[in-house]
């Protein structure tokens, strides 16, 4: 991490504030003139930031090698920059996720764990320094469409332009009262919400053209509804699907996964068993069809900033809350610590102008969401507060530089009991633990080198004795056993650099 205090010197409010209070000294002004010259230049020089946040979006899409997936413009911008391979969730879930991708701080140093009022960054933590708040203060339009934060009132203060996440859209008569859970209307773009989010992003980029922006573009689907145009679903022939293993691993946690009862509230979807083959393959279908619309909707915006002549200094973030199952394990959705639902797509493109530009990259460093907040800050050079996530720039410049060897994730399963885990790009580790005392119920370790599911929990057997210790001393790294119970909730300030851990 840089100094605080070396990134506070390119602060142009500290400056002015030095400035007004030595006015009388002539050689001082003269001293400070020149560097607030040279701070308006570098400010001039700093990229604008679009992010195009997706809801539940898993690793799975053309440029990741799913060759089922349909989804050109976001593979085309992979060939613009640096798409890891390795990036991970903090939280397999909406709320804490984005809250912890806007914060670059973990969910159990904030407390904050979930989609209710009590997982909101405020009022919870008020001296929280936030990815819009920190962009606002040095100047910066900030700009939020559609789903940013799972909660639309959440830190909405911070943002210069706020556009809200609307409710689902149904075209098919009766689909709205049952709530079901996809549809494929015969209807343009815009019907549904993603093609409004796109509309208002590009409305908004000719609005702000002429001014530093930070804008996170939240795009709902692939979320549940499945409701996406007709012609999306057409891209793809359903007999084309396969039904995935129901097979839990052997020896799995009995609470690893969930009832995913996300998916029952849904029309169409029983309230208990197994779905079928036949809508299983449906919701495949659906999920992907809702892949390629988003997909549609992302290249619009990409073409807008093309179009705007902001490209070559518009720095782009593609990435996901969290990823998802589809019918894996003979379940659904997320909320678990498992490979399929912490992995997460991720694709950095820097502006064109950046002279060490990497384009059509892959990265396969352990990476976490948390990062984002620090990398985006530190390309528009602005004053780091004390974060847990680190700076991806220089692996952005250097995608196979040697990097972190841990990324971690974590999940409750009530008040009572915490899920944490670790993962070193191979292998996975779980430990479930009191969410109070620490102390260890259950652990779990699967192999993950050439696939995202798992098939055995293998913890505990001799033949991995060695493997399960060098995890645990990585897990131990994030969360020792000696740590305060998770579910305590201290006030943080991490403006004043010294309340919460860093990474490193
Ligand atoms: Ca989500």
């Amino acid at each position: 991490m840089i100094d605080k205090n070396n990134r506070l010197e390119v602060n142009g409010k500290n400056k002015f504030s030095v400035l007004i209070k030595f006015l009388h000294l002539s050689s001082l002004l003269t001293a400070l003139l020149v560097s607030l010259c040279f701070t308006v230049k570098a400010q001039q020089n700093t990229p604008n930031i679009v992010i195009f946040l997706v809801d539940d979006l898993r690793v799975d899409l053309g440029t990741y090698g799913s060759e089922h997936v349909i989804s050109p413009n976001i593979d085309d911008l992979a060939k613009q920059g640096v798409k890891f391979t390795h990036a991970y969730a903090q939280q397999a879930i909406c709320g804490p996720s984005r809250v912890s991708i806007m914060t670059g701080l973990r969910p159990e140093t904030t407390g904050l764990y979930s989609i209710d009022r009590a997982g909101r960054l405020r009022p919870n933590q008020p001296n929280v320094v936030s990815m819009p708040q920190l962009f606002k203060e040095n100047g910066y339009q900030t700009i939020s469409i559609g789903k940013v934060y799972h909660s639309v009132t959440d830190d909405q203060e911070n943002w210069t332009t706020h556009i809200k996440k609307l409710d689902n859209f149904y075209a098919i008569a009766g689909n709205k009262e049952k709530k079901f859970a996809y549809e494929a209307g015969d209807v343009a773009d815009d019907f549904y919400k993603d093609g409004k989010v796109a509309n208002d992003a590009i409305a908004t980029l000719k609005n702000v053209k002429n001014d530093k922006f930070l804008m996170v573009v939240g795009f709902s689907k692939p979320h549940l509804p499945f409701n996406a145009p007709k012609k999306y679903w057409d891209l793809y022939d359903r007999k084309q699907f396969t039904v995935p293993s129901r097979k839990k691993p052997d020896n799995m946690y009995r609470l690893a996964l969930t009832k995913w009862n996300e998916l029952r509230m849904y029309g169409g979807i029983p309230k208990e068993g197994d779905t079928d083959d036949e809508l299983t393959k449906t919701l495949i279908h659906a999920y992907y069809a809702s892949v390629s619309y988003m997909d549609a909707q992302v290249g619009k915006v990409m073409q807008a900033l093309d179009d705007l002549q902001l490209r070559d200094n518009t720095m782009i973030v593609f990435m996901s809350d969290h990823g998802y199952k589809l019918g894996e394990y003979g379940a659904w959705n997320k909320h678990t610590n498992m490979e399929l639902d912490t992995r997460v797509p991720l694709i950095i493109s820097r502006e064109t102008a950046h002279k060490n530009r990497v384009a059509g990259a892959t990265s396969a460093a352990l990476i976490e969401n948390i990062d984002i907040f620090p990398t985006i800050a530190e390309a528009a050079g602005l004053p780091l507060p004390n974060l847990d996530g680190k700076s991806l720039l220089t692996l952005l410049d250097q995608p196979n530089m040697a990097w972190d060897n841990a990324a971690y994730s974590l999940f409750t399963r009530g008040k009572k009991r915490m899920g944490v885990s670790v993962t070193d790009g191979i292998w996975r580790y779980t430990e479930w633990r009191n969410a109070d005392s620490q102390a260890i119920e259950f652990t779990e370790l699967y192999f993950h080198k050439d696939s995202l599911v798992a098939v055995e929990n293998v913890a505990g057997q001799k033949h991995v004795n060695l493997i399960q210790q060098r995890l645990k001393t990585l897990l131990d790294t994030n969360f020792p056993s000696h740590s305060p119970p998770f579910h305590n909730k201290p006030k943080l300030d991490n403006n004043s650099a010294s309340t919460t851990p860093n990474k490193n």
